[in-house]
């Protein structure tokens, strides 16, 4: 049976409101799906209580320990991995989960539910101190293993075409939710005296010319000459450099306003920093929504096999004129 449209649903309605009629727009949802972003929701915003007091509380600064890529946790990161986590396995909808912060599958208990998610629960961690914006992104797939059982390594493995649905959470000066569900991209900003998240980026679409190049580019001294080339096509066509370190906020702004992300691999990560489950596919499946295109440097992110669950990436992320050029320079050059 075909899906219907999509009901058109005015800005200034709630996540809440918007997520029910969205639901009804699927003949056959069952309510599941539309509980568990409900639920994505509500960590964040207890997720967003602990950022906004964390120069007051003792709670940034490091944690003492290391997560399972080698790298130092801050506090944040642990109570952020520990909120996520407890409102998805309270909440009921998911029989798995995979954290940047957790080596391992997290089994919630509820193999009766049909949603594994993939997440990274704070994301830019290093700026926590500083108090610039960091992130919450999540990936959601509907399991292959059958319901009932445990879930295993391929219902996250599945590929980013899978995902059923792939949002963000930018912590910044305002708290704003993006997702999509394969239906276009929305962004919801968190009214604090509400405590409702707000649709307030209706039908979000990158501009086609992007303005904005996002890199380290501390890391250029080993860029391959091709990608040499293309930073200096950026800077001849004046766009400016607008780099935070903070993954979500670097794309939101590029999502919004034209841009283009690059980490490319570097002698640091040959492999890429970033996670394809957790980081890349989730902002693929985003971008592709929003008209805007993503690459590895040889292939779509979105059809990029995944290995393992905390596999690494490249990614080259922006408006379509931009990348249209460094794919264009891919093909001529070296490879990336
Ligand atoms: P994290 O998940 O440990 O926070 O690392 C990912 C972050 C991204 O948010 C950001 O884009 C990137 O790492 C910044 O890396 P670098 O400091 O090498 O530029
Ligand atoms: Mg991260």
């Amino acid at each position: 049976m075909q899906e219907k449209e999509i009901v058109a649903l005015p800005v200034g309605i709630t996540l809440d409101r918007f997520i029910s009629s969205n639901q009804d727009s699927f003949p056959h949802a069952t309510g599941e799906l539309s509980q568990l972003l409900r639920d994505i929701a509500l960590a964040s915003k207890i997720v967003n209580r602990e950022i906004v007091r964390a120069g007051l509380a003792d709670i940034a600064g490091g944690a003492d320990s290391t997560n399972v890529q080698g790298e130092a946790q801050q506090k944040l990161d642990v109570i952020a991995d520990i909120r996520f986590t407890r409102a998805l396995i309270n909440g009921g909808q998911v029989a798995g989960l995979v954290s940047e912060e957790q080596e391992a599958i997290i089994d919630t208990g509820k193999w009766d539910a049909k949603y594994v998610v993939a997440m990274d629960p704070l994301d830019g961690s290093s700026n926590i101190d500083v108090n610039v914006p960091v992130g919450t992104i999540f990936s959601i797939y509907k399991r292959i293993s059958a319901v009932g059982t445990k879930v295993t390594n391929e219902d996250f493995l599945q590929g980013g075409r899978k995902q059923v649905a792939a949002g963000y959470i930018l912590y910044g000066a305002s708290m704003i939710l993006v997702y999509t569900t394969g239906k276009g991209v929305n962004g919801f900003t968190y009214e604090y005296t509400l405590g409702d998240f707000i649709l307030s980026h209706k039908q979000i679409k990158t501009p086609s010319k992007g303005i904005y190049y996002s890199c380290n580019e501390s890391n250029s001294n080993t860029f391959t000459s091709t990608l040499t080339n293309f930073i200096q096509y950026c800077k001849s066509r004046h766009l400016n450099a607008r780099y935070a370190g903070s993954l979500v906020c670097d794309f939101h702004r590029n999502l919004l306003k034209g841009g283009i992300y690059l980490y490319p691999c570097t002698v640091k990560a040959p492999n890429g920093k970033l996670r394809l489950l957790y980081e890349c596919y989730p902002m693929a499946f985003i971008s592709e929504q929003a008209g805007a295109i993503s690459t590895n440097g040889s292939t779509d992110i979105l059809d990029a096999d995944v290995t393992a669950i905390h596999s690494r990436s490249c990614l080259y992320a922006g408006s379509v004129s931009l990348m249209k050029e460094l794919e264009g320079m891919i093909t001529a050059g070296v490879p990336m």
